[in-house]
């Protein structure tokens, strides 16, 4: 082991979030102490308040899972939004951490930072090897930042902090509004609104034909929970489930889960994005963490999940 978590204070930035929220329901089965901030204590995007944070909270390790995130739609509408608070919440949350002594941080990157055609499955070593995404080229690069920002502590100051890059994620506590969502909650939304209304069709973007892996996010909150006790190294590790799909085979699961079945439309002005984007995630399962569900029984749980939270929001 290479850090004992017990007894530790554990601080999960963005712990309102899919991801952070998943982190901080796995961190429960630890005998840590989870910290996290209020929403007036976080302004993550303000260097000040950040580094007031660090100071009273204090905490023994970091899991970075803020973020400013989205769709590809949100994506191409706001770049400023994705590449500036980004590289803020990063900057400002790993100097504090520098500043405070931290021994122990975690910084989440994503699948979308590798080169678009990047050689598939994508290997840890394909990072800057090719073009960007255009539709995600903001968030990528901010993100690529926070890697390189992570490795800069670790190889100046002698950090042990390390970087995971998830693939796309989906789960309790996602976001389900149809602009800025990504495609799984969008589509349980979408095929859950036709069975309530029993329309007839569901449009799909693009062409249906893009590859997507896909993991829970609390399987990823499982696998970084692993990675924090056990991975000590310069170069980030990526976490999938090792399962592509297409957009139109996406979609008939998500059918055959809310238990409706519609007609398929493709809306082709809205755009495909990357290809395909399976990552290889042997380092990871080399380490020993096997624990990605399969999407079906995955989708299953997010989609009670989201009955539960659209239910709440109403009432
Ligand atoms: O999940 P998504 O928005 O993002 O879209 P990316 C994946 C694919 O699903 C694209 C199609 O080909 C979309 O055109 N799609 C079909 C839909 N119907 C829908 C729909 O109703 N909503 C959405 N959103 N998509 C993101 C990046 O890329 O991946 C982020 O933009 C991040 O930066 C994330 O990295 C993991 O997979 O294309």
């Amino acid at each position: 082991m290479t850090f004992d978590l017990t007894g530790k204070r554990v601080w999960v930035a963005g712990h309102r979030g899919m991801v952070g929220g998943a982190v901080v329901r796995r961190l429960a089965g630890e005998d840590c102490e989870v910290v996290t901030a209020g929403r007036d204590e976080e302004d993550l995007v303000d260097q000040a308040a950040v580094r007031d944070w660090m100071k009273r909270s204090r905490p023994d390790a970091i899991v970075l899972a803020a973020a400013k995130v989205g769709g590809i739609k949100a994506n191409a509408d706001f770049p400023v939004d994705f590449l500036y608070q980004n590289l803020m919440i990063e900057a400002n949350i790993l100097q504090a951490a520098h500043e405070a002594d931290v021994a122990r941080l975690l910084f989440l990157g994503s699948s979308c930072i590798y080169p678009k055609l990047a050689p598939q499955p994508i290997r840890e070593d394909a990072l800057l090897t090719g073009p960007l995404e255009p539709t995600n080229e903001w968030y990528a690069i901010a993100k690529i930042a926070g890697v390189k920002l992570t490795q800069a502590y670790r190889k100046q100051y002698g950090r042990d902090w390390i970087s995971a890059m998830p693939t796309n994620l989906y789960g309790p506590g996602d976001n389900y509004d149809p602009e800025s969502s990504h495609v799984l909650p969008a589509l349980l939304r979408k095929f859950q609104e036709a069975k309530t209304s029993s329309a007839s069709e569901v449009v799909l973007w693009g062409s249906g034909t893009p590859l997507r892996e896909f993991l829970h996010c609390d399987d990823l909150a499982d696998a970084l929970v692993f990675l924090l006790k056990t991975y000590s190294g310069h170069e980030h590790v990526n976490v999938g489930s090792g399962v592509e799909v297409t957009i139109l085979e996406l979609a008939e699961t998500i059918a055959e889960v809310v238990g409706y079945r519609a007609d398929l439309t493709f809306d082709t002005t809205k755009p495909d994005g990357t290809p395909r984007k399976l990552m290889d995630s042997g380092r990871l399962h080399e380490m020993g963490w096997h624990g990605a569900r399969p999407l079906r029984e995955g989708i299953a749980n997010a989609y009670a999940a989201f009955l539960t939270q659209t239910t709440s929001e109403r009432s």
